[in-house]
């Protein structure tokens, strides 16, 4: 023993020791692959080429699809920026999750410490974080600063940025350009490729280290109507941003109804209010209003699709094309006056239904220069990753490992895919959940007995009160409130409006078969399915999250602007 010790610290052993560690880590850095995680906001699934867009321009993305896997049957988990980003990071549903912005809480730093971009750094991956934060994490939510500290690379605003995001959040304040993507593409830029010293970029390191692999979230505030509707054609906004598109023929989407027409609302009116509809989405009420905002989006998008171009050119560039998968998808779908709905936190396919490409370069071509059909789930990309990585997947984790469905050495991971809203509030939208297998959908509803934001508005001027703080602000007794919308359901509360629709004749969901006699036994199985897919969404854990409410940050002597 004594020899063999002495013989392992003999100097020259020692080198030669010292070569081969360096020479396992250099191998493991190798195979580790990098990550770019692309994710936009509200951006329906028919909004590119390559997902059948007539008129949009996305060479890029499309490319893209071509070379990597294009799922055309991704679906989000909740359809609205928060819990639908919550769910990405943390590979939970809402419900097992519990963030939300009407739920009065943030997400823990344990619950943080699980999400893939922490896992990733805790097992040696650079991190990067660019663009926007919908979720609020750590003790004093969007105030906490422990997303700030918790990645080697930070330049990223929490909540919306606007297109002109430098008026908006200070850390763009230096940031050459104006407009949202240019400024998220300069982030982008300077985390590849170490050459220039970005104003505002936040680093742990000088320089991204290369012997590390890296992760990548890069996430957009566009085509969100928070992006597009801030849009001003300014002479010193890009051509694309102010010409692009304005020449066309914009057809209005199929089943469009303009407010004024509206005869038989898709929805029971005591079970979703849509006089309560956030204003934001009035455009949709009439073919103008439409044609303008789909116009800024194709526009966003374009602007989408050249940023994706230039981050392959420069992955070319600094010889990183080779080995960085990029991932790219949407938080969830839009309304675009379908039925004459607007807005989001639904459970049609309009708001769930997503774009998903994963592109591996390292992949056989005929593995995946393909698309695939299979039921998948946002909530599968932080697994996939991790397994990607040869990072073991938390316990937590409810999403599926995509990884050998990518490598075609499995056909499916889910029978039943489950989505579910529980944003219901003064703006008029149901508590909902759905299922669905390759066939059927199934959607499920409940009482909404949530105060009118028509009547809240009223008031609010009437007793000059800010109209926002009646409106967005959440207090302590929401938490109960939000906790009863969670557990109700489990515990037996009753449905009171449901829907079958047949995916494969109807896939616009148009026709609901909850009344046809002969669809009663597809009906019974779907609604036990999705007793067990609630509970199984809902998990036995208590969630992990804090406090965070307007009466918790007064607590503080902080007034919270609700983002
Ligand atoms: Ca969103």
């Amino acid at each position: 023993m004594k020899n063999r010790v002495s013989s392992i610290i003999c100097p020259c052993n020692f080198i030669w020791l010292l070569v081969y560690l360096l020479s396992l880590q250099l191998v493991t850095a190798q195979e580790q692959p990098n990550f770019i995680f692309i994710l936009t906001d509200d951006q329906q699934y028919g909004l590119m080429g390559c997902t059948g867009n007539k008129i949009a321009q996305t060479p890029n993305l499309d490319q893209l699809a071509s070379e990597g896997v294009l799922f055309t049957n991704a679906h989000i988990t909740s359809a609205i920026c928060t819990p639908s980003r919550a769910s990405i990071l943390t590979s939970q549903f809402e419900r097992k999750h519990g963030v939300n912005f009407n739920s009065g809480t943030s997400m823990s730093e344990e619950g943080w410490n699980a999400t893939y971009p922490m896992v990733m750094r805790e097992n040696g991956y650079y991190t990067g974080w660019i663009g926007k934060n919908h979720v609020p994490i750590g003790d004093g939510g969007y105030d906490s600063g422990l997303m700030e500290k918790s990645f080697d690379y930070w330049y990223a605003g929490h909540g919306h940025l606007s297109f002109y995001p430098k008026n908006i959040h200070e850390i763009f304040e230096g940031a050459k350009s104006d407009t949202q993507v240019e400024v998220i593409a300069e982030g982008i830029q300077d985390f590849l490729s170490n050459e220039e010293k970005l104003e505002g970029a936040v680093k742990f390191l000088d320089h991204r280290p290369s012997d590390k692999s890296f992760i990548l979230s890069v996430s957009f505030n566009l085509p969100h109507g928070n992006g597009t509707s801030s849009m001003k054609q300014k002479p010193t906004d890009d051509e694309m941003y102010r010409t692009l598109y304005r020449d066309q023929e914009i057809p209005l989407p199929d089943n469009y109804i303009a407010k004024a027409n509206i005869k038989n609302p898709k929805l029971p009116l005591e079970i979703h209010h849509t006089e309560d509809r956030q204003v934001s989405y009035d455009w949709v009420d009439t073919p103008e209003g439409y044609k303008e905002r789909t116009i800024r989006q194709m526009q966003a998008m374009a602007g989408i699709d050249r940023l994706v171009g230039q981050l392959r050119e420069t992955l070319k560039k600094q010889k990183l094309d080779k080995n960085t998968v990029i991932v790219f998808t949407s938080d969830h779908g839009l309304f675009g006056g379908q039925f004459g709905l607007g807005g989001k936190a639904l459970c049609y396919e309009i708001t769930t239904h997503v774009p998903m490409i994963v592109y591996n370069p390292k992949s056989k071509k005929k593995n995946r220069k393909r698309k695939s059909n299979v039921l998948v789930q946002t909530i599968d990309i932080a697994p996939t990753l991790l397994s990607m990585a040869g990072i073991s997947i938390p316990a937590s984790y409810q999403g599926k490992d995509l990884s050998n469905l990518l490598k075609e050495e499995e056909t499916s991971v889910r029978e039943y895919l489950y989505t579910e809203n529980l944003w219901s509030t003064s703006f008029g939208n149901p508590r909902c959940e759905s299922v669905q297998d390759m066939e059927w959908k199934y959607i499920r509803y409940y009482q909404n007995n949530n105060p009118s934001a028509t009547q809240q508005i009223a008031t609010a001027k009437e007793m000059n009160i800010p109209v926002k703080n009646l409106l967005y602000q959440v207090y302590d007794k929401q938490l109960a409130l939000y906790r009863s919308f969670v557990e109700g359901p489990l515990n037996g509360e009753p449905v009171v409006y449901e829907e079958l629709y047949n995916l494969k004749n109807d896939p616009k969901e148009i026709t609901n078969l909850v009344g046809d006699d002969s669809k009663q036994e597809v009906l019974q199985k779907l609604r036990e399915v999705w007793k067990k897919e609630i509970n199984y969404a809902r998990g036995t854990d208590s969630p992990k999250v804090l406090r965070y409410t307007a009466d918790s940050e007064s607590e503080r002597g902080v007034a919270i602007e609700p983002k």
